[in-house]
């Protein structure tokens, strides 16, 4: 069941749009954008580890010609030789701000890379990165505030000053126990020492965030997509939904 349609959606919506605001001057024309470079519709796919991110993003590379961008996690995983990813599980206190400065980067990057179709899919965003990642590390005492005050002043420099605005938020909504099952039979190396309790805050947060709406802004609407099932169900959900994703965009197109 996709977790109520319209009904879920546009209420999720409406309690958001005062948070929506402190974001949503984003598209001011006074931000900095490549000269010339043309923004199409984004939308971005968040949700907790091994949620199905990527498998759902593979299958739409398949099917359809809206355009595809992957995570840069091989980039986490080999900086000139270095593993900030594998860095940061091994010490969270010592190379968390490695590692969270990096994918901040490599997100910007992402953001800001010119459209090569009028809708772009991406998985996760600058702002999970941040509100999920680098608040999960400095809530649990890992962080030094020291590090958090500087990453912080970074992103409100970045989203305050470069347009990153988002059009559609799809979240995989899964139990951190599903997510557990999936990163095991994965098996990505640096993550095998994960526990379960990560993956509660990590999914915690993302519920704040784009559930609850009361933390920290967010920066589109929200579709919620209920991903607990294999893989074939959520695929069956997201095709149920291509109208709906495609609709802000399409909007986006017609202003
Ligand atoms: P995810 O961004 O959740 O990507 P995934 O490929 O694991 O998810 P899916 O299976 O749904 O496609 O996490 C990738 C790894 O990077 C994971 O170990 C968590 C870590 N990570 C951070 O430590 N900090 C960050 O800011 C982000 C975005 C990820
Ligand atoms: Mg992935």
């Amino acid at each position: 069941m996709l977790v109520p349609r319209g009904l879920r959606m546009w209420p999720l919506l409406a309690g958001s749009r005062r948070l929506q605001q402190a974001v949503g001057s984003q598209r001011s024309a006074g931000k900095l954008l490549k000269s010339g470079a043309k923004k199409n519709a984004v939308i971005c796919i968040e949700g907790n580890i091994a949620s199905g991110k990527t498998t759902c993003l593979e299958y739409f590379a398949k099917t359809t010609n809206i355009e595809i961008l992957e995570e840069p996690v091989l980039k986490w995983r080999n900086v000139r030789g270095h593993n900030p990813l594998g860095l940061m599980y091994l010490d969270p206190a010592r190379w968390g701000i490695t590692l969270q400065t990096y994918v901040q980067l490599t997100m910007l990057k992402m953001h800001t890379r010119p459209s090569l179709s009028p809708m772009r899919m991406m998985e996760r965003s600058i702002y999970s990165a941040k509100y999920i990642f680098v608040e999960n590390l400095f809530q649990s005492g890992k962080m030094p505030e020291v590090d958090y005050a500087v990453l912080t002043e970074w992103f409100d420099w970045i989203i305050g000053n470069i347009d990153i605005s988002v059009d559609l938020i799809v979240y995989l909504q899964t139990s951190p126990e599903t997510c557990y099952r999936r990163l095991k039979t994965r098996c990505r190396e640096e993550e095998k020492t994960i526990p379960m309790e990560y993956l509660e805050a990590i999914h915690h947060l993302h519920e704040e965030w784009l559930i609850k709406q009361t933390r920290f802004p967010v920066p589109a609407p929200v579709l919620v997509i209920e991903a607990d099932n294999d893989m074939q169900k959520i695929i069956k959900k997201f095709e149920e939904n291509l109208a709906r994703i495609r609709t802000p965009c399409n909007a986006r197109h017609c202003l």
